[in-house]
């Protein structure tokens, strides 16, 4: 039996060195391991070898079996490369030069926004600053002026993680970390996805953008608030846009504001777009709470300061012309090519 085994190893050795595609290693595999295989049979028939050789004997085909499956495994591993080196030698060629289809992909909407409007506020001076998705209650509540069990948190229910950590409901959540960082004077935006538990419609999603903006200085109002927003919107609409204040509460500012655009389709004339209202309503803002202002370290005495958080799902809404924000997250390419995106 000894000798009929090391014959054995001597054949598949013989015969893996022989071997020149998958298909033989596969034909190896079946003869020695399949299940009439030659090393199979000798372990299957181990009860008719005599009594006092049979633990060795047992022993010894047990640790050829597995001799050859490492060879097997390495010499597939072997065939792998060879074959890729062949392909890349003979047949596939990558050829660098040419150009790219540029039907592949295109940027969401909402990336394609968020940049158009990181580019207008670098050019006006302001830095852009990334937030958490994950954030704690602190800053995405207590910072902003909004202590536990004030009303305005029922507006903003969000989803908590089991530390006593939450998915950020506002971009607002970093205004106490930038403040901290930077001091005054300060011209930052920091755009970011947000989460709230909502009731879904065309207009709310429970994960959608928005995009925070504050500038602190020595004097600042509201008519620097308006003119940043007008400059901004005007850029994005392409002509010429007129906004109009209307009271707005938050407790993060005093005093508060919504901010509404006259509606840059139909000029205010009434359309489905601002639904005959001639008014959309577009960015709430307003000036920096003191309270808001002595929690990021700054004097509310010597500085004041703007703040807004633009609906960015929205603007990306309104800029092409799309009736369901839930679109915007569908994932369906189909959304992507009627939009016509390049
Ligand atoms: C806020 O989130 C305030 N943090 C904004 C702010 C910042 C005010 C700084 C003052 C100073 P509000 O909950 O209204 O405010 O949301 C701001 C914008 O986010 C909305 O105008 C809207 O465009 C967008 N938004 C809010 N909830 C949703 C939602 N569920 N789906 C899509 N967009 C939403």
């Amino acid at each position: 039996m000894e000798s009929k085994l090391s014959n054995l190893k001597e054949q598949i050795i013989n015969k893996m060195n022989d071997v020149k595609t998958s298909a033989d290693i596969e034909k190896i595999r079946v003869e020695f391991l399949g299940k009439k295989g030659k090393l199979i049979d000798i372990l299957k028939n181990i009860k008719n070898v005599e009594a006092s050789k049979r633990k060795e004997i047992g022993e010894k085909t047990n640790l050829l079996k597995v001799e050859v499956e490492n060879l097997i495994e390495s010499k597939k591993e072997e065939l792998k490369e060879k074959e890729f080196e062949n392909k890349i030698k003979n047949t596939e060629k990558i050829d660098i030069t040419i150009p790219v289809n540029d039907k592949i992909g295109s940027l969401h909407p909402i990336t394609i926004v968020q940049k158009e409007l990181e580019d207008i506020f670098t050019s006006m001076g302001f830095t852009v600053e990334d937030g958490n998705e994950v954030e704690t209650e602190y800053n995405n509540f207590e910072a902003v002026n909004v202590p536990k069990y004030h009303p305005a948190r029922d507006m903003q229910d969000t989803f908590w993680l089991e530390n006593g950590q939450l998915l950020k409901t506002q971009t607002s959540a970093a205004q106490n970390k930038i403040m901290l960082k930077y001091g005054a004077p300060l011209k930052a935006i920091f755009p970011g996805r947000c989460f709230r538990n909502e009731a879904l419609d065309a207009s709310h999603e429970n994960t959608f953008f928005q995009m925070e903006g504050m500038m602190i200085d020595k004097n600042v109002s509201i008519a620097n608030l308006i003119y940043f927003m007008k400059t901004l919107l005007s850029e994005v609409f392409k002509k010429d846009v007129e906004v109009r204040l209307r009271p707005g509460y938050f407790p993060f500012v005093e005093p508060g504001f919504e901010l509404d655009i006259k509606c840059p389709y139909c000029s205010g004339k009434g359309c489905k777009v601002c639904k005959n209202g001639s008014w959309i309503e577009l960015c709430p803002c307003g000036m920096i709470h003191p309270n808001v202002l002595k929690m990021g370290g700054i004097d509310p005495e010597e500085y004041s300061g703007f703040a807004f958080g633009l609906g960015l799902s929205r603007l990306a809404m309104m800029k092409y012309n799309i009736n369901d924000l839930r679109a915007l997250n569908s994932c369906d390419l189909r959304v992507l090519k009627q939009m016509n995106i390049k």
